[in-house]
């Protein structure tokens, strides 16, 4: 099956993505002293090791996304970059197949010291995954042979080992899992699955992680008085400036949760396991991570005890600890998920990774279930919580994701925790992935995204345009005509009163969405998102149309979320919009109270690329601008809201 995305909303990102995001993504893993690190590493240089200690990930996460990138844009100049990095790793990579530039450079006789801190095997996973989409992409093996290598020493090693033995943020999983889905080498899939089935076993985590914690604190003091001695020795050495950190405001007690939180095993993913993990805790990322490498697993192996673990967590995540931007994580403290209808917009982490976490787990989802669900949320989701992430420009990025910023919150070049650049650019690489599904004898669409697919039933082109307007055409190419049935997705977003769905020009009812006993916190709710199938014996050029009405709609938080009653967060399509204070300059945006009667969608060619803009006015009879949050922060510093006073 093959997807190619070709005009629109994703079309120019895709290029922004592959012309410029990924060239400028490399300048500054080089700046960083990223790249340095593995040449430390490989003896080809004498130099300081820079970084944190998970600071290798980004550098394969960069490979992973140039690979990508590279199978529909290919480009001699970041081939060659690719080719480069490549040897280097090769170089760098111990003969047993261990790399970590960390503990290679500093303490050279160490590994799998601290597994629950300094991500070994997170890193490691990151490698086998850039060793696998390289593969992919290139059908090329050099990058792979380095991957097996990496999870041939960790099968070695961790393989029937006990308890202890499990990694403290969630990757590796996803990783063994995608080398055995290309290598049919069952102990990856046996790894996989002995990390994840051994989370939560370890009677003595809280001792085992006071024993880590002390030991990561001893390195890095060693570290610290290595690097004084270093710049001593070397005047001449400059660091890598960073701009300044963005501000994350804190809820009281941050710390001592925190501190709760890891000693429990929650902020791992480490207090239960797998199968009584029904409540979404701990860190985001890690916690999407996990699901998402537990949801492969079930695919794998149809475990039904997993299946229904994981849809209990998805639930209580959606109905009670998930953001009306589909963000997850509203405790900076921990960078993860707080109490049930804890929301505060303004506290918000809302990783970029958290979202794109979510993003490959609801897709996993949507295979194993068939549900819509999954991918509406996974739609939400891509156009706010993940799609902030990047600037229009492609070289300014954000990291956590308020919904409400009285200032401090700007895009920023690069950080020192550089890990969503990398991911939002491989995951934008490989979007096509997540337009279409197919079994015997259904087609399933599962994104109105412009593009051309080529299954083995059909081939389907879809034009829309989304997410502006709310007009999809779909034609349908079969060379013989043939019996299947074609499930649309209707989104949670579309009425069913106001949605138009023709084949040929004739009508077709649309399904009505699903009634839910219990109301989310945040006011949207993927669960509403229903198929509609089309089944029929389809002919050459047979042409499906959708017209989505798209009006503007005003959603409620939960009464349960502190500080929403009287709030409204504007939506239109799948885009949640905001107030930004350079369109409503004289405007107090977090006191202002919109008319919503008053509103109206309006295209303007001209802002910001081009983009559909929600105007109307405010009680005072000021004019009120809306734009789709996930463009906020784009025009230099500003103040912003999601949710604004009705
Ligand atoms: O720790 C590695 C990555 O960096 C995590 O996934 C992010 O939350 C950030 O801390
Ligand atoms: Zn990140």
């Amino acid at each position: 099956m093959k997807t190619k995305i070709t005009s629109g909303f994703w079309r120019d990102r895709l290029e922004v993505n592959a012309q410029r995001a990924i060239f400028h993504q490399w300048e500054q893993l080089e700046a960083s002293g990223c790249i340095e690190n593995f040449h430390i590493a490989a003896g080809d240089v004498d130099g300081f090791r820079e970084g944190w200690f998970f600071a290798d990930s980004d550098a394969y996460k960069w490979l992973d996304a140039a690979s990508r990138i590279y199978a529909s844009f290919p480009n001699p100049q970041l081939d060659s970059v690719m080719d480069a990095f490549i040897t280097l790793v090769a170089r760098a990579q111990r003969p047993d197949g261990y790399i970590f530039t960390y503990n290679q450079i500093h303490f050279p006789t160490d590994r799998w010291k601290n597994l629950q801190i300094e991500h070994e095997l997170y890193c490691h996973g990151h490698l086998i995954e850039a060793g696998v989409s390289h593969y992919e992409a290139t059908a090329r093996t050099d990058m792979l042979a380095i991957a097996r290598r990496a999870a041939d020493r960790i099968v070695e090693d961790f393989l029937g080992k006990g308890t202890d033995h499990t990694p403290g943020h969630e990757e590796i999983e996803i990783a063994l899992l995608r080398l055995y889905k290309i290598t049919d080498h069952q102990p990856y899939l046996e790894m996989a699955r002995q990390f994840i089935e051994q989370r939560g076993r370890n009677p003595l985590f809280a001792l085992s992680l006071i024993r880590q914690n002390s030991s990561v604190g001893q390195r890095r003091n060693f570290i610290k008085q290595k690097k004084q001695e270093y710049l001593s020795a070397h005047p001449e050495f400059k660091p890598f400036q960073l701009p300044p950190d963005n501000a994350s405001k804190q809820p009281r007690y941050s710390r001592l949760r925190w501190q709760v939180n890891a000693l429990s095993g929650k902020y791992f993913q480490q207090h239960a396991p797998i199968r009584k993990q029904t409540v979404p805790v701990g860190h985001s990322v890690r916690f999407a991570y996990l699901e998402t490498a537990v949801a492969m697993l079930a695919r794998e192996n149809g475990d039904k005890t997993l299946i229904h673990a994981l849809e209990q967590v998805w639930e209580r995540m959606v109905t009670r600890r998930m953001y009306v931007t589909g963000g997850i994580g509203s405790v900076p403290g921990s960078e993860g998920f707080g109490n049930d209808y804890e929301l505060d917009p303004e506290y918000a982490y809302a990783e970029t990774c958290a979202a794109l976490a979510s993003l490959f787990w609801n897709w996993e989802m949507a295979q194993l279930t068939s549900e819509a669900k999954y991918s509406d949320l996974f739609e939400w989701q891509l156009y706010n919580a993940a799609a902030v992430g990047m600037g229009l420009d492609g070289t300014s990025y954000l990291y956590n994701n308020p919904l409400t910023c009285r200032g401090g919150v700007t895009r920023k070049p690069w950080y020192s925790v550089p890990c969503c650049p990398s991911n939002l650019s491989r995951t934008w690489a490989d979007l096509g992935k997540y337009i279409y599904s197919a079994n015997r004898d259904e087609i399933f669409i599962h994104q109105y995204i412009s593009s051309e697919y080529d299954g083995e039933l059909a081939k389907i082109e879809i034009r829309s345009e989304l997410p502006w307007m709310g007009k999809v055409k779909i034609t349908v190419d079969t060379s013989v005509p043939s019996e299947f049935t074609l499930n649309l997705r209707l989104p949670s977003w579309c009425e069913t009163e106001s949605t138009r769905v023709t084949c040929n020009g004739e009508f077709f009812p649309v399904t009505p969405a699903p009634q839910q006993s219990e109301i989310t916190a945040s006011g949207y709710d993927p669960r509403e998102g229903r198929w509609l199938n089309l089944k029929r014996i389809w002919n050459s050029g047979d042409v499906v149309e959708l017209n989505f009405d798209m009006p503007i709609q005003l959603r409620q938080a939960h009464p349960k979320v502190k500080g929403h009653r009287g709030k409204v967060a504007i939506t239109r399509g799948p885009l949640v919009y905001c107030l930004e204070s350079i369109d409503n300059p004289n405007v107090d945006i977090f006191s202002v109270a919109v008319v919503p009667k008053s509103l109206e969608a309006v295209f303007e060619r001209t802002a910001l690329g081009g983009i559909t803009k929600i105007i109307g006015q405010a009680k005072t009879g000021q004019p009120l601008t809306f734009v789709p949050y996930h463009l906020w922060g784009n025009r230099g510093e500003s103040t912003m809201t999601v949710w604004v006073n009705e």
